[in-house]
């Protein structure tokens, strides 16, 4: 394939963007080569600045659950458009947005739509904290919550890609009240419990950890840290900013049957719009100013023509009701290619990782949590990578993104992309 305009916006690109990019992963560095730059979309079609096509499984890191500009949501966008770009003022279509939130996910009476991911957690440990009077929390390491100050904390996603699991330019303070636990390892959980007793206001969890590559929790690990924030009288918040409205529509707290205090929400919600949100029960979430003490605030938080994407994807995810088994098909396939291929494959529903596990020995090969993850091959992961790349199919360029699938990935195209997985292997073996 040709990248020569690719190239020559990366050129220009790094003299004006650090490392010529936006978000750090985007870069490639991991599976050492340069970026393609991005022209257009459609369906499961990322199209770049040279023309090449490629059959896409970053879906923009999650959001893209229908494909790229489904036709309804671009329409729905076009049309708002008309009437105005931001208002900084209620809508109708907040309420409605909100609504349609608290009718897939019952647990959340009241919310607040913000822009990123990142503001909404950074928001949801706020309330926690508001609430419960305390100051520290418990987060997961391998778990990825955004790039808030406390959060940087043995974080995954672009963090672990680049091997530094605490980001420079936080100052201790913020990341001393950030306790880290083991996912997946009840017992982390109760010592710092204990240790801390009193003063933790929240587990904060990736109910199904995806910013180590995926990681499911074990059977019984949810149930655990809701009873053991009761006891401990903490709150419990799952960061479903990717997890949220892919997992089922309901989320994590359907998916695995275990409900939490707070939720938050990204990616999906926004339609593929800079659009988050936050929202737990009407008791916690009436601590949110101007009801309550507990200060958040922004321009462009319920932004029209975002809501209006959330509103549509929701809408469309609400009345196809076939959708959640159809993604789940579609990755339960390629799961299976993955692990005809030899490697140790995470899915839940539509979200799966395939791990490039070193070692031989079979109980080695689980990937539970981010000591797992590590352990990884990554040039092996870098390879593979490359391989697919050169066959037309974008795979997340890191061990530790997952892979995503959308209703826009035919079961044709599922079938073209297990060919080339095996392919892979078939080259590995034979060279
Ligand atoms: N943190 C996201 C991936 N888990 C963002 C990646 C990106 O947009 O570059």
């Amino acid at each position: 394939m040709n990248y020569d305009r690719s190239e020559q916006l990366y050129e220009k690109a790094r003299k004006l963007i650090p490392g010529g990019v936006n978000s750090p992963v985007r870069a490639f560095r991991a599976v050492g080569r340069h970026p393609f730059f991005v022209e257009r979309a459609k369906g499961p079609w990322l199209f770049d600045a040279d023309g090449n096509r490629f059959l896409d499984y970053v879906c923009s890191w999650g959001p893209g659950i229908l494909g790229h500009a489904h036709p309804k949501v671009v329409e729905a966008v076009r049309r708002v458009c008309e009437g105005g770009l931001t208002f900084g003022a209620p809508t109708a279509r907040e309420v409605e947005l909100a609504e349609l939130i608290n009718a897939c996910v019952p647990d959340v009476e009241m919310v607040r739509l913000v822009s990123s991911g990142t503001e909404a957690v950074m928001s949801a440990v706020r309330v926690a904290r508001g609430f419960t009077g305390r100051e520290k929390i418990i987060k997961f390491a391998g778990n990825y919550h955004g790039h808030s100050d406390g959060l940087l904390v043995k974080a995954g996603s672009g963090l672990m890609t680049q091997s530094v699991p605490d980001s420079a330019g936080v100052p201790a303070g913020y990341a001393g009240s950030t306790l880290t636990a083991v996912y997946n390892d009840e017992e982390s959980v109760r010592a710092l419990m204990e240790e801390n007793h009193g003063q933790v206001a929240a587990v904060l969890v990736e109910p199904v950890a995806a910013n180590m590559g995926v990681v499911p929790p074990v059977a019984g690990f949810l149930e655990f840290l809701r009873r053991i924030t009761k006891e401990y009288g903490a709150l419990l918040i799952f960061d479903e900013v990717i997890t949220g409205f892919r997992l089922s529509l309901g989320g994590a707290s359907q998916f695995t049957g275990v409900h939490a205090d707070l939720y938050t929400f990204g990616k999906i919600v926004g339609g593929g719009m800079p659009l988050a949100a936050y929202g737990g029960g009407r008791e916690v979430m009436s601590c949110v100013a101007p009801l309550g003490a507990v200060y958040q605030a922004g321009t462009l938080s319920g932004n029209p023509v975002a809501v209006t994407a959330g509103i549509t994807t929701l809408k469309i995810l609400m009345d196809d009701t076939g959708i959640y088994d159809r993604i789940d098909k579609k990755a339960r396939r390629l799961a299976e290619a993955f692990g005809d291929a030899g490697l140790t494959v995470n899915r839940a529903g539509s979200l799966l990782s395939a791990f490039f596990v070193t070692g031989q020995n079979a109980s080695g090969r689980k990937v539970e949590n981010y000591e797992d993850a590590c352990r990884c091959d990554r040039e092996a992961f870098a390879a593979y990578f490359n391989h697919m790349l050169d066959r037309g199919i974008y795979v997340a360029p890191s061990q530790f993104e997952a892979m995503f699938v959308s209703d826009a990935h035919s079961d044709e195209l599922i079938e073209t992309t297990c060919g080339a997985i095996e392919a892979w292997i078939g080259g590995k073996t034979n060279g």
